[in-house]
C-alpha cells in the first residue's frame, strides 16, 4: 500500500490547512477473465476503512498498456486527493499527459472517474443514478443478439430471444464459406476464412426480408455492419435495408470514414448508431450537431468515464440524438453498471446493449446488474451497486496465452489483404 502524499491540495496556492476530510490512500488494479474475457477494473481506496469505489477501465486488446498508465501516471497524480473532487480530478487526469485522449488513457481515466462516482454515491449513500438527476425510467430497454449459420438458424434464434422477454434483438447472420462479424460462437475457429463484402451485403437484405416475413413487425431488429465494407457498399446496404425498418444500423463506416455521413443521410431515412471505435470529442460533435447520427453509441470507458459520458449525453439531448451505450461482454460488471445509472437518468436514453454475463462472472462481481424481461435493472444500491470479490477474481488470472493474443485477429480478403474491423 501507498502511504498518502499529503499536502497535495487540488490548487497548489491553498494552504494544507485544508486538507480534506477524506483522503484517496491508494489506487489498485484488478485484472480478470473470469469469461474468458480480459476484463480491468480500477479499485480506489480511501482514509475511511470501509469507503472504496471500483470503475471499469476495460480495453481488453491492451491491458498492460492500461495498467501502466494507471500506476505510473495517475495513482501518483490523485493518492492524498479528495476523492469528492471528481471533475478537477477528471480535468488534471485528461490534461496531465499534453497529448491527451485515445483509448490506453481514456480507460485509465475511466477506471479512476467511475470509481470516483462509485465513492460519490456511497458517501450519499445514494445510487449513482440519483447524483446524475434521478431516475427517470423504471429499467434500461436492452437489446440482446441472436445469429445463426443460415437465415432460418439466425429466425430461431430471434424467436428464442423474443421468448426470453426482449422486445429489441440485433441479427447478424453468416456468409457461406466466408469470415463475417458476430455469428460464431467461437471468433477464432472462423477467423481463417477470408471476407468478402459482395457476399455480406448480397445476404443481409436477404435476412431481413426472411425475419421480417416470418416474425412480423413487432419485434425491434438491429445489425451491426461492424465497419468493414466500402463507405458506397455501406449506403446501398442501408438504402437496401430500409423496407425492414431497422431500429437502428450500427457502424456503417469506420471513424476514419466520417465524412460519408453526410451522403448516407441525403440518401436514406435509415436510423444509425455511431460511435463505439471513438474515443474524443472532434469524431462525435459533427455528427451530433449536423444531426447525422440518430444514436450515440460510444463505449463509456473508452470516451473517459461517466463524467465525460453525462456530459455527452446532454449534448446529444439538445439534437434529439439517443443514447445506446456499448454493452458487449468487454465491459466489465462494473461498467454495465455505469452504462445503466446513466441511461436510468437520461431522458434522450436510446437502447441499451446488454451481455448476459455467465455465473462465474456474476460471482466475481456480485450486484451485477440483472436483465430479465427484456430490461436492465438496477439493485438501487448505493455508488455503481457493484462489488468485486477480489479472492475470487485473482483466480482468473490472464494467462500468458492470452496475453499473447491480445490482439485483434486480422481478418483477410479472398486476396490476401487485411479489412479494417
Ligand atoms: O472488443 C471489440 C468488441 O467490443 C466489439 O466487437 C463488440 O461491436 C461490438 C458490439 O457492437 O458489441
Ligand atoms: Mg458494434
Amino acid at each position: 500500500m501507498t502511504e498518502p502524499s499529503w499536502p497535495l491540495a487540488p490548487n497548489p496556492w491553498e494552504p494544507a490547512t485544508n486538507r480534506p476530510a477524506i483522503t484517496i490512500r491508494d489506487v489498485k488494479v484488478i485484472l480478470t477473465q473470469p469469461e474468458g474475457i480480459r476484463l480491468i477494473v480500477v479499485k480506489i481506496e480511501t482514509s475511511e476503512p470501509d469507503l472504496y469505489g471500483y470503475g471499469c477501465a476495460t480495453f481488453t486488446q491492451r491491458p498492460r498498456a492500461v495498467v501502466e498508465a494507471i500506476e505510473s501516471y495517475l495513482k501518483p497524480m490523485i493518492i492524498g486527493r479528495d476523492p469528492n473532487d471528481i471533475e478537477d480530478i477528471y480535468q488534471t487526469g485528461y490534461l496531465s499527459s499534453y497529448w491527451r485522449t485515445g483509448p490506453i488513457m481514456n480507460n485509465a481515466l475511466s477506471g479512476v472517474d467511475q470509481a470516483l462516482w462509485d465513492i460519490k454515491g456511497k458517501l450519499a449513500n445514494m445510487p449513482v443514478y440519483q447524483l446524475l438527476g434521478g431516475k427517470t425510467r423504471r429499467a434500461a430497454t436492452v437489446y440482446s443478439h441472436a445469429s445463426g449459420d443460415t437465415v432460418e438458424a439466425v429466425e430461431e434464434a430471434v424467436r428464442q430471444k423474443m421468448d426470453a422477454g426482449f422486445t429489441h434483438v440485433r441479427a447478424q447472420v453468416a456468409v457461406p464459406g466466408y469470415h463475417t462479424y458476430g455469428t460464431a460462437a467461437d471468433p477464432k475457429a472462423k477467423i481463417q476464412q477470408p471476407w468478402h463484402e459482395s457476399a455480406y451485403t448480397r445476404i443481409v437484405p436477404k435476412l431481413f426480408d426472411h425475419l421480417r416475413s416470418t416474425l412480423g413487425e413487432e419485434v425491434e431488429l438491429l445489425h451491426d455492419i461492424h465497419e468493414r465494407i466500402h463507405p458506397i457498399l455501406a449506403i446501398n446496404l442501408a438504402k437496401q435495408l430500409e423496407p425492414y425498418r431497422l431500429f437502428f444500423l450500427e457502424d456503417p463506416f469506420a471513424p476514419e470514414d466520417i465524412g460519408w455521413f453526410t451522403r448516407m443521410r441525403e440518401a436514406t431515412s435509415i436510423p444509425i448508431a455511431m460511435g463505439e471505435l471513438f474515443v474524443n470529442q472532434t469524431e462525435w460533435e459533427y455528427l451530433i450537431r449536423e444531426r447525422l447520427i440518430d444514436f450515440i453509441r460510444v463505449h463509456i470507458s473508452a470516451i473517459g468515464g461517466l463524467s465525460i459520458a453525462h456530459k455527452l449525453a446532454h449534448f446529444c439531448e439538445f439534437f434529439n440524438v439517443r443514447t445506446a451505450w456499448h454493452g458487449p461482454g468487454d465491459v466489465s460488471p462494473v461498467g454495465h453498471a455505469a452504462n445503466l445509472h446513466l441511461d436510468l437518468a437520461s431522458s434522450n436514453f436510446g437502447i441499451q446493449e446488454a451481455h448476459i454475463f455467465n455465473d462465474t462472472v456474476r460471482e466475481v462481481f456480485p450486484g451485477t446488474p440483472e436483465v430479465h424481461d427484456g430490461q436492465m435493472w438496477s439493485n438501487d444500491k448505493p455508488g455503481l451497486g457493484v462489488e468485486v470479490d477480489e479472492a475470487l477474481a485473482a483466480k482468473f488470472p490472464f494467462g500468458d496465452y492470452e496475453l499473447m493474443h491480445q490482439n485483434f485477429p486480422p481478418v483477410r480478403r479472398v486476396d490476401g489483404s487485411p479489412i479494417r474491423w
